[in-house]
């Protein structure tokens, strides 16, 4: 029959990338890559929009090392511009006005000393009703008075000759003046000498550390955001809150309705819009027209039911080759999303035309990731659900499934709730998930990401290949930290 005559798709373990001859060394490749048209990434990784994957921890997280975390949508309005606000403020250089810990001057030192441990700081500036710094206090300030007790207001303890700056101090002024004066924090004042802000030592090391971040023109981290297709409320609260890109969140966005939808969004907000998911050619011509890039996935994902319950979907490098056919000649950047387990799974979504990977599991264990770490028969593991299992479901967010919220509580799930094995932290698994995907380049003899989408090549595998391919014939005796049998 004709309905039989069916095109083969290809999934991760069905292909390999075929070594090449290369000069490349994997720690010199270049994964700086694109993940929207206009928003470029440092690394081409993004943690994915689920309720145990993605709040503002893992989000910073992300974003620091160079790569997009993007917030799940199972969070009101009001807490999702609270989660922006904290990505956008966390690696500041100044810290804003509302964030400062401040003395009063006729407090005692205790009171003070009290306070400035619970705010987890070791100064503060003193300033009076009206804001006016009037000086600045330190732990340091502090001690003598507390041990011998001679005076007890704060006016006695603090340095009143305090050196300040204006807004626009850059890291370098701010770290002059501290080592001129052998201070640790500087307040910054507007003309009339009123507190708008506070540099600190402290914070201008944290961002010497992650000079790899992922940042935007203000210098603030990236952060990405998940909407509704038909929630333009959401959407323009995200945009004003100052998020970079949003992802139209659905199972299917070859919906015409979804499409419609996201186009109006789209048409109204600043920020760059990621339309997704999609698996197929058809669905991709629908999107690239407006989209600042596309998202690829339909059912690949370890905790999606999807293809079981529905019967539908496409293995996942044949969806994404099928989208970066029509999407990559049009310039809009796609997305793999779902489905990897290993580095060198990422590696190949890349080869198969992805511009950057979304990951959910792998990153669902790490200690940035939302949640409580859980002991059973004596491992530590970590909850990670689909968005799609009826506990998701029941917190908001069923819409990504297309369906009305059942009256009776009876879901009809597309994932499962579960535990994953408690990980560390996030660095370290970045630390590998990168590397391998260098390693990737390397056999293929690519020093960047477009060429090595360019020149990247595949071998089909067989069964018997898939076998050769894992750790055989051996019993494993010490766990490597990029490889699990399972
Ligand atoms: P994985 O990395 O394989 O765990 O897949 C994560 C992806 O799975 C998400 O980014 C999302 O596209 C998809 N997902 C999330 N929930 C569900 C579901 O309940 N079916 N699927």
């Amino acid at each position: 029959s004709e309905k039989l005559r069916v095109p083969e798709s290809l999934t991760f373990d069905d292909v390999l990338l075929r070594p090449m001859e290369s000069r490349v060394e994997p720690d010199d490749a270049d994964v700086s890559t694109r993940v929207s048209t206009n928003v470029e990434l440092n690394i081409p990784i993004l943690s994915a929009a689920m309720d145990t994957v993605t709040e503002s921890d893992m989000a910073i997280g992300m974003a620091r090392e160079g790569g997009l975390g993007v917030l799940h949508r199972n969070m009101d309005i009001e807490a999702m511009v609270e989660e922006i606000s904290r990505i956008k403020r966390a690696d500041e250089l100044v810290i804003s006005r509302e964030d400062v810990v401040t003395a009063n001057a006729s407090q005692t030192i205790s009171e003070v000393d009290l306070m400035m441990e619970r705010a987890g700081v070791s100064g503060a500036p003193v300033v009076d009703d009206d804001d006016t710094v009037l000086g600045i206090i330190s732990g340091t300030d502090i001690r003598p008075y507390l041990e011998v007790g001679e005076s007890d207001a704060v006016r006695e303890a603090m340095t009143d000759e305090v050196i300040t700056a204006g807004a626009d101090v850059t890291a370098r002024e701010a770290l002059e003046l501290m080592y001129d004066y052998k201070i640790e924090r500087v307040p910054i004042v507007d003309d009339e000498d009123r507190l708008i802000g506070l540099v600190t030592m402290q914070g201008i090391l944290q961002r010497r550390e992650h000079e790899n971040a992922a940042r935007d023109d203000e210098d603030k981290l990236l952060c990405g955001v998940a909407v509704g297709p038909f929630d333009e409320e959401r959407a323009a609260a995200a945009d004003e809150a100052g998020a970079d890109v949003l992802f139209i969140d659905c199972a299917h966005a070859h919906n015409l309705n979804v499409i419609d939808a996201a186009r109006a969004i789209a048409e109204t907000v600043e920020a760059d819009v990621v339309v997704g998911n999609i698996g197929t050619r058809e669905a991709a011509k629908e999107v690239v027209g407006f989209a600042d890039g596309v998202k690829v996935g339909i059912g690949p994902g370890s905790i999606c039911t999807t293809r079981v319950v529905s019967g539908s979907g496409m293995p996942q490098i044949s969806a994404v080759a099928e989208v970066a056919d029509v999407a990559g000649p049009e310039g809009v950047p796609v997305i793999a999303d779902g489905g990897i387990r290993y580095s060198g799974d990422a590696i190949k979504a890349v080869a198969a035309g992805a511009d950057a990977v979304m990951l959910g599991s792998y990153f669902a264990g790490t200690d940035e990731a939302p949640g409580r770490v859980i002991t059973m028969n004596g491992k530590k593991y970590k909850q990670y659900r689909g968005m799609g299992s009826v506990g998701a479901m029941k917190s908001g967010g069923g819409d990504r499934y297309l369906k009305d919220e059942p009256e009776d509580e009876e879901y009809v799930p597309e994932g499962v709730e579960a535990a994953t094995p408690y990980k560390g932290t996030l660095a370290s698994e970045l630390h590998q998930l990168v590397g391998g995907m260098q390693s990737g380049m390397g056999y293929v003899g690519a020093e960047t990401i477009p060429a090595f989408k360019e020149k990247s090549e595949f071998v089909r595998v067989s069964a018997a290949g898939q076998t050769e391919g894992h750790p055989h014939d051996v019993m494993i005796t010490d766990e490597a930290p990029n490889y699990s049998p399972n």
